[in-house]
């Protein structure tokens, strides 16, 4: 690894700080490097600003003059509540940008790198460019695919059950892999589920005992909006905030009320007589959500994998059975042949507690 590498690696760790709560912005990092020393560190702030180098170049004050800022996406260039990040470090007087990746908001989209240029500042794009892909995939995914980087978690049995014949799902996984799943939670933007596990469950998807405040907002999809006007979400829609994604033809009253509780609405598009999942990943995203964590039930996760919207599964299993009178992890896909199925690519396996986690991905071109 490359000296620029190094640093660069070090900014993208601090980027990673701000996943799940700087959306509809990226989670960027910066360094400032002075002869071998770094003298300022920054990340995006939560709910988007101050932007990383604002942060690093306030604490390296002076010493940025001469130094070098290694960020892991291309300064800004436009206005936003400050001048541009480009134009800060300018001002700073740095020697050299080095940045991971281009920025693709049309907003800046190489204009942050031309305002350097034109300033004299020698400019290094591409250091650890896929990490920086990676870290932001949500970001990329917003802008260019006009929809949330999508996870989808299944905790299952061994044979991917996520209920008994019955419905009894509390719990299938151990309470260590129940934790992780609130450190999951806590790197995205939304936690996602159908109105079927709202209705069964009234669970309240929000991050508990991890010490952070900072809560995800909590997305329900429903088209008639048939859901619990006393339960969990309903009561602490003020608090945290609430999602619904519901169709065009959902009773009116029920959309008044579910305003008046503090959900925010987002009519969606249905095909046949379901909600359709490409609207409803599109509204989200022009809702400025980047990741989005869906845990479940079964009926949404199939039509988001019918959709090939997902491009991440999370998978906690535990060692039991519990048969073919339990509730599939996914429900029927219609899938005549296996060629018909998307294929994903393990990336990692572990032990959580008593159960594994599996995570894989769907290659994109
Ligand atoms: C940076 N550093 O830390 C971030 C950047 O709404 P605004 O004004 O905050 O601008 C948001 C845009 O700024 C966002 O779409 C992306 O292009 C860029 N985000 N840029 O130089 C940062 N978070
Ligand atoms: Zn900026």
């Amino acid at each position: 690894m490359s000296n620029d590498q190094r640093f660069m690696a070090l900014a993208l760790g601090l980027g990673r700080r701000g996943l799940g709560r700087v959306w509809p912005n990226p989670a960027v990092g910066c360094v400032i490097v002075r002869n071998g020393i770094i003298v300022g560190r920054g990340w995006t702030q939560p709910g988007g600003r101050p932007h990383a180098e604002t942060m690093a170049l306030e604490q390296a004050g002076a010493a940025a003059g001469g130094a070098d800022a290694f960020v892991s996406l291309e300064p800004c260039a436009h206005h936003g509540q400050t001048p541009p990040c480009a134009q800060a470090l300018i001002d700073a007087g740095v020697a050299r940008v080095i940045y991971a990746t281009p920025d693709p908001d049309p907003r800046v989209a190489g204009q942050g790198a031309r305002m350097l240029e034109e300033a004299g500042i020698p400019v290094v794009s591409g250091v650890l460019q896929d990490e920086a892909l990676e870290a932001n995939a949500g970001f990329f995914a917003r802008v260019e695919l006009d929809r949330p980087f999508l996870t989808l978690k299944l905790a299952s049995s061994f044979d991917g059950r996520i209920a008994t014949g019955t419905g009894q799902s509390q719990w299938i996984t151990g309470a260590q892999a129940r934790r992780h799943v609130h450190a999951m939670r806590a790197r995205h933007d939304a936690v996602m589920v159908g109105g079927g596990t709202a209705r069964k469950d009234d669970p309240s998807l929000t991050v508990r005992g991890l010490g952070t405040s900072w809560q995800p907002v909590r997305v329900v999809v429903s088209r008639r909006l048939d859901l619990p006007l006393m339960g969990a979400l309903a009561r602490t829609a003020r608090e945290t905030p609430v999602i619904l994604c519901h169709g065009r033809d959902a009773d009116q009253n029920l959309v008044q009320t579910w305003e008046d509780l503090g959900a925010v609405l987002l009519p969606c598009a249905t095909v046949g007589a379901q909600l359709d999942p490409v609207d409803i990943m599109r509204q989200l995203a022009a809702h400025g959500l980047t990741r989005v964590f869906c845990e479940g039930g079964s009926a949404l996760a199939a039509s988001l994998v019918e959709a090939d919207l997902v491009d991440q599964l999370v998978g906690y299993t535990a060692g039991l059975g519990i048969g073919a009178e339990g509730l599939p992890s996914i429900g029927a896909l219609g899938l005549g042949r296996l060629e018909q199925a998307g294929r994903y690519r393990l990336v990692s396996c572990a032990t959580v507690g008593e159960d594994v986690l599996h995570i894989w991905r769907r290659p994109r071109s």
